[in-house]
């Protein structure tokens, strides 16, 4: 079944089946049709049918590009100064240079919230190389675009916070840092895709995804904690994993609580031992995984410090934030 919604987009259908499907498309009829959203592109907003880029953008052609993802609630945006600040760390490394300062950036992304007047929701940050030619030489590229798109969104529904998500190790392997780091956060993303379409067809809700050495990198839009006699595990950014923003605010909570986090190489044996596992991401936010690769982990259920983490970052995202509308 689709619903739809008044944001107009949404960022992700989630494959458990009992995920609540929200999309933005107009024809399934119902009131969304009423209200489209803005999009911010280049300092001015569009409606959702207006907002066009070039095909000639290097983001189309070669993903040539980053983005962010990030969440506002409760009328306050979510760790906004750590997303940009991973955009501006993505944008070095690739040699781009966003067209604005931070601060304007800052005030793009909460005018587009306040233009599609949400309290709640997710936002597509993006910034392309620009517009070239057919060649891939960035030189081409004179002036980089940037596009702001909110959403509402597509959530796990409740029962999966409390019931846990299943993973199957696949095939497709991180890509090395050294032909593409993970770190940065890139408009490619055909390596996560190709290991999503992996989950899929194994009717799974997630894939963990191993680095060239055979270890646990990531999954492919979160990080990976596994829980053993107590003490938590993730592994190392080395390992071919993005440095999550929802992974820094588990590190945070484990220290407030007293726990230990350790950044280690993890093995799919560990995984398969491990007494909890849990993903973090700020689509996902925090969430158990119960099974891997058909052996439950654990009890098979989601265990008492993936809850916990779960609770004080539903507590963290209601009270904390950038301010929207003050
Ligand atoms: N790893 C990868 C590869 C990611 O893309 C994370 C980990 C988690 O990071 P944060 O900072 O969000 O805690 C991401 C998150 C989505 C979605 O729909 C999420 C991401 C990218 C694309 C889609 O959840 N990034």
């Amino acid at each position: 079944m689709k619903t739809t919604n008044v944001g107009g987009t949404v960022i992700d259908e989630p494959k458990s089946r009992e995920a609540v499907k929200l999309v933005g498309d107009k024809r399934a009829g119902s009131k969304a049709a009423v209200k489209t959203s803005q999009i911010y592109l280049d300092g001015k907003f569009y409606a959702e049918g207006e907002a066009k880029i070039s095909v000639f953008d290097h983001g189309l052609l070669y993903g040539d590009g980053i983005f962010e993802g990030i969440r506002f609630y409760n009328g306050r945006v979510f760790r906004l100064e750590e997303h940009l600040e991973r955009l501006w760390d993505s944008a070095r490394s690739i040699l781009l240079e966003v067209p604005m300062s931070q601060r304007a950036m800052t005030e793009a992304l909460l005018e587009t919230i306040r233009q599609n007047d949400l309290r709640e929701g997710y936002i597509r940050l993006i910034v392309t190389r620009g517009v070239g030619n057919l060649g891939l030489n960035p030189e081409q590229c004179k002036k980089p675009s940037v596009i702001i798109i909110t959403a509402q969104i597509a959530l796990y529904p409740e029962a999966v916070y409390r019931n846990g998500l299943s993973v199957v190790t696949c095939a497709t392997r991180r890509t090395n840092p050294s032909a593409l780091n993970p770190a940065v956060k890139s408009l490619n993303y055909l390596n996560n895709v190709m290991a999503r379409i992996e989950a899929n067809l194994a009717n799974a809700d997630e894939a963990l995804m191993l680095n060239d050495e055979g270890n646990v990198a990531e999954c492919t839009a979160d990080n990976v904690f596994i829980v053993k006699r107590g003490q938590v595990f993730t592994p190392p950014i080395t390992a071919g994993a993005l440095r999550g923003i929802t992974r820094s605010v588990v590190f945070e909570i484990a220290a407030e609580t007293g726990i230990k986090v350790t950044e280690a190489d993890i093995t799919r044996h560990d995984v398969f031992i491990a007494d909890e596992a849990f993903l973090t991401g700020t689509a996902a936010e925090i969430i158990p995984v119960v099974k891997a690769d058909g052996r439950p982990i654990g009890s098979g259920k989601p265990g008492p410090i993936s809850l916990r983490m779960i609770a004080r970052f539903r507590e963290m995202t209601r009270e904390t934030g950038t301010p929207i509308y003050s």
